[in-house]
C-alpha cells in the first residue's frame, strides 16, 4: 500500500521526524522556515496531510486556494486560531490538535513568569549580571509574595488546571473564570467566578489560560485591569491576542499594575519592543511547552491522529 504523503512544516522533534519518515511519505521542512501561504497552496495540491505549527496561517483565503488533495491538517499546537476551522471544515478537510501533553510544560513556564515577574527576576539578573550591583538595603528589589496570594485563572481548561495544581504547591487561593464551572474532582476547591470582572477584583496574580478567539480578543484591556487589585501581577502563556498592550503598559505606567510575565505577543516573532523598557515585564519567547519531553509528546500525538486517520477511524483529537 502506498504511503500517506505529508508535509511537515518545521524542524519537529528528532523522535517524531524519525517516526512520521517510518510511516509516511514525508517531506520535512529542515530550513525550519515559517510556512507561507504560497507554499501550503502548494502543499494542497502535492500532499494528503500536512502537520503544521501555529507559525503557519491557514486564513479562509488561503483554504479558498487549496487544491482537492489535502485530506487533513494535524497541527502540533493546542492552540487553532491560526487554522480558520469553518473553512477547512467546509473543504471536508480534517483538524487536529494536541490537547493534554502540553500542559505541564505551559504551567510550568507560566509558574516561572509569575516568580520571576513578582521578585524583580528581569532588573536583578541584569544587576548582577554587569556587575552594577554594589549595594543592599532591606527595602532593596522587595517584590511581591506568592504564598498565600489569591490566583485568578481565566481559563480552567488543561492548561489552567495544570497551573492550579502547580499553584495549590505555593498555597495559594485560587479562583477561576471559565465558560462553565467545573465538576468538584476538577475544581479541587477553586472558587468559581461567573463573570471575568467578578474574578478580577480578587486577583492578586492574574493568569491567562483561554483560547484566542474572536470573544476573548483583548479580553484584557484598560476597563479589566483598572479591576484588579492593586499590585497585581499579570501572566501570560496563552496567546498575545488576550491582551491589549498598550492597556497594560498604561497599567505598569500608573502603578496599578506591579509587573507582568509574558511569553506571548501580539506580534510573534518579534514582541513588543515597547515592552523593553520595562523591567517589570519578564519575557519569554513563546516557549511554554518548549520541553524535550513535551516536544516528543506534541509530536507523537499529531502522528497518533494521523495514523487514526488513514486507518480509516476518528482521530482522538478531531475538532
Ligand atoms: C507551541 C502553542 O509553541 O500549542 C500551542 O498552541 O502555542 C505552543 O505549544 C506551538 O504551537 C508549537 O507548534
Amino acid at each position: 500500500m502506498t504511503k500517506p504523503r505529508l508535509w511537515i512544516t518545521r524542524r519537529l522533534s528528532d523522535a517524531t521526524l524519525e517516526r512520521a519518515a517510518r510511516d509516511y511519505d514525508v517531506v520535512i521542512n529542515y530550513e525550519d522556515e515559517p510556512g507561507t501561504a504560497a507554499q501550503i497552496i502548494a502543499a494542497s495540491a502535492d500532499f494528503d496531510a500536512i502537520i503544521p505549527c501555529h507559525s503557519e496561517h491557514f486564513s479562509a483565503e488561503v483554504v479558498a486556494q487549496f487544491s482537492p488533495r489535502l485530506k487533513i491538517v494535524a497541527n502540533h499546537s493546542v492552540g487553532v486560531d491560526h487554522c480558520d476551522l469553518d473553512a477547512l471544515k467546509a473543504r471536508g478537510i480534517a483538524v487536529t490538535n494536541t490537547p493534554d501533553v502540553l500542559s505541564d510544560a505551559t504551567a510550568e513556564l507560566a509558574m516561572l513568569l509569575m516568580l520571576g515577574a513578582a521578585r524583580h527576576a528581569v532588573a536583578g539578573d541584569r544587576i548582577v549580571r554587569t556587575g552594577a550591583w554594589d549595594s543592599w538595603s532591606p527595602a532593596f528589589m522587595v517584590g511581591k509574595q506568592v504564598t498565600g496570594s489569591r490566583l485568578g485563572i481565566i481559563g480552567m481548561g488543561r492548561v489552567g488546571q495544570a497551573f492550579a495544581a502547580k499553584a495549590r504547591g505555593f498555597g495559594m487561593d485560587i479562583h477561576y473564570y471559565n465558560r462553565s464551572e467545573l465538576p468538584a474532582d476538577q475544581a479541587l476547591g477553586a472558587t468559581y467566578h461567573k463573570s471575568i470582572e467578578s474574578l478580577l477584583s480578587v486577583a492578586d496574580f492574574l493568569s491567562l489560560h483561554c483560547p484566542a478567539t474572536p470573544e476573548t480578543t483583548d479580553v484584557m484591556n484598560a476597563d479589566r485591569f483598572a479591576l484588579l487589585p492593586k499590585g497585581a501581577v499579570v501572566v501570560n502563556t496563552a496567546r498575545g491576542a488576550l491582551v491589549d498592550e498598550n492597556a497594560l503598559m498604561a497599567a505598569l505606567d500608573s502603578g496599578h499594575v506591579a509587573a507582568a510575565g509574558l511569553d506571548c505577543f501580539k506580534v510573534e516573532p518579534g514582541g513588543n519592543p515597547a515592552f523593553a523598557q520595562y523591567d517589570n515585564i519578564f519575557m519569554l519567547p513563546h516557549i511554554g511547552s518548549a520541553t524535550r519531553k513535551t516536544r516528543d509528546a506534541m509530536g507523537f500525538r499529531a502522528l497518533d491522529n494521523l495514523d487514526a486517520f488513514f486507518a480509516g477511524r476518528a482521530p482522538g483529537d478531531l475538532l
